[in-house]
């Protein structure tokens, strides 16, 4: 077995078993591709296993995040069927290593997005959008990363939670939104926290995606990104958003 592939077992087993492992590039020295090779075997271990591909995750969204990451790009990951949790629903919290949530809008698309679209084009191919949260939860011991390690590790993904879908034809670019944990507001935010506005994200996320031989499909889930920092999660806990106009999406966090 190469290398690449026992390292996407290893990360794979990991977020199984919600077991931490070690870094496994603590000095950023693997290439981007390379980690990005390790994530996408990873996500094959899963479509083996039954789920499907649902969409993409953009990380890095904001310019606090990527000036402290030292990078000049989004990164990206992939969703599966496994990570999408009913909104409303219990988690078992077993289910984690070291969870985090962060506030977001998603999309959906309703036609193919590929290559290098143009905002307007971008939003041609939405079919709506809709308050979200996602669950962040890095394999890795510590929560401690380089760049290569958390795109190798799926940029953290590990769940995400999307409210009711509204029309996109109305602006969504500076929503004000709430993070709240058992209904105590702990983060305040706007969409256009999201690389100045969300639709950006999908165009990064069209230009990945298809760079990587996986333009992005009508049906798939886009998450935009983090609005604001995230916050831990607990056992007992009813995380929720709330955002301007779109309404609300949030999960139980189970013992
Ligand atoms: O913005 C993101 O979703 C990046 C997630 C990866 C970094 C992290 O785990 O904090
Ligand atoms: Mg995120």
């Amino acid at each position: 077995m190469s290398q690449a592939l026992e390292i996407a077992h290893l990360l794979d087993d990991a977020a199984r078993h919600a077991k931490a492992v070690p870094q496994i590039d603590p000095h950023g020295e693997l290439s981007l591709a390379d980690a990005y090779a390790i994530q996408s075997a990873s996500i094959q271990r899963r479509l083996a296993r039954g789920e499907r591909r649902v969409g993409v995750k953009m990380g890095f969204t904001s310019r606090a995040k990527m000036v402290q990451m030292g990078i000049d790009d989004v990164i990206w990951g992939r969703l599966s069927s496994g990570m999408q949790v009913e909104e409303g629903a219990a988690l078992k919290f077993a289910r984690f290593v070291h969870p985090r949530v962060e506030p977001e809008l998603a999309f959906v698309l309703k036609k193919p997005l590929a290559g290098d679209a143009t905002l307007v084009e971008a939003l041609a191919a939405v079919e709506a959008v809709a308050p979200a949260l996602e669950i962040i939860d890095s394999r890795y011991q510590d929560f401690k990363f380089s760049l290569p390690d958390v795109i190798a590790d799926n940029a953290s993904s590990s769940g995400f939670v999307i409210g009711a879908w509204s029309d996109p034809q109305q602006d969504f670019g500076n929503l004000g939104l709430t993070l709240s944990i058992d209904g105590r507001v702990v983060q305040v935010g706007s969409t256009a926290a999201i690389l100045g506005h969300p639709l950006r994200s999908l165009v990064a996320a069209a230009r990945l995606s298809a760079a990587a031989g996986e333009p992005l499909q009508a049906g798939w889930v886009v998450m935009a990104g983090g609005a604001t920092p995230a916050e831990w999660i607990k056992p007992g806990q009813y995380i929720s958003i709330e955002m301007e106009r779109l309404g609300t999406a949030g999960f139980h966090v189970e013992e």
